[in-house]
């Protein structure tokens, strides 16, 4: 075995990725359950979709369960999505049923993965790119580690047709929206209105409402979509995410027609 060669092939193929994912349909922010979820339904319809994740691990908050109880739970609609992933789930009662944290975070990636999305992990998104009639056309992307390390380092861009807001809790992507454009959301104030306090019921219904266009060019999914929108937390059950995910794409599917 050469070092130079093993060294050659993960450069070369690693590059020829970056390159394609330069140009996308869908460019997606956060490989937690609601940017997995969207990614596997759009590569699922060949939609050329690639999840950027900050961390070295893919998941978000899937994989610490409930404090760290590595056990989620699904009600009946979220199980539909996870027999359609093949992960197994146990009704706890009716209505309720438990999934391990591991089976899920480890099977939605690889489904995802074998789906057609590509995810890279390790990349920040720092910036978003606004051209043309004020619409989002891409992302402005950087090493984690530049800036954990905060070294003055530029960044790099890729151009995409639409993007996918699914960071979580800090819901970043509107976030950056308007620290640079002022109260330019489809949101009441304009502005991320801050997410709720724990209401599991209501916020597992409003987060799959509030999976929208929040701004042109943009969606927004998953807890990103219950901080912009105002809505409240939900705490360990997931099915909501997956569903939410599962809107955004066939909602990024119609704007891409
Ligand atoms: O936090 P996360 O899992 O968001 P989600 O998909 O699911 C929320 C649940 O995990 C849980 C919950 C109960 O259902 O409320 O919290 O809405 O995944 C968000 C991912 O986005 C990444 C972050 O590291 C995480 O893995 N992320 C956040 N900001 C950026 C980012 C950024 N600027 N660039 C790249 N990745």
């Amino acid at each position: 075995m050469d070092e130079v060669i093993i060294s050659r092939a993960i450069t070369e193929s690693y590059t020829r990725d970056l390159l394609d994912s330069m140009e996308l349909q869908v460019a997606i922010v956060g490989a937690g359950p609601a940017g997995m979820s969207a990614a596997y339904y759009l590569a699922k319809e060949k939609i050329k979709t690639t999840i950027f994740e900050r961390k070295l691990s893919i998941g978000g908050g899937i994989w610490g369960g409930g404090m760290m109880f590595n056990k989620i739970v699904v009600q009946d609609e979220g199980k539909e999505i996870l027999d359609e992933l093949g992960i197994g789930a146990s009704q706890y009662q009716q209505g309720y049923y438990v999934a391990s944290a591991i089976e899920v975070a480890s099977t939605l990636c690889s489904q995802t993965v074998k789906a057609g999305a590509r995810i890279f992990n390790l990349f920040s998104v720092e910036d978003v790119v606004i051209r043309e009639n004020n619409k989002i056309s891409g992302l402005v992307l950087n090493w984690s580690p530049v800036l954990s390390a905060n070294l003055h380092v530029d960044p790099l861009t890729i151009r995409s047709k639409l993007v996918i807001d699914a960071t979580g809790h800090s819901c970043e992507i509107c976030h950056m929206v308007t620290d640079k454009m002022g109260e330019a959301l489809r949101t009441a104030s304009g502005k991320v209105m801050g997410e709720k306090p724990m209401w599991a019921e209501v916020a597992e219904k409003r987060v799959v409402e509030n999976a929208k266009e929040v701004y042109p060019g943009l969606i927004v999914t998953g807890m990103a979509a219950n901080a912009a929108f105002g809505s409240p937390r939900m705490g360990p059950i997931f099915g909501g995410m997956l569903l939410s995910g599962k809107k955004a794409a066939q909602l990024a599917m119609e704007l891409l027609k």
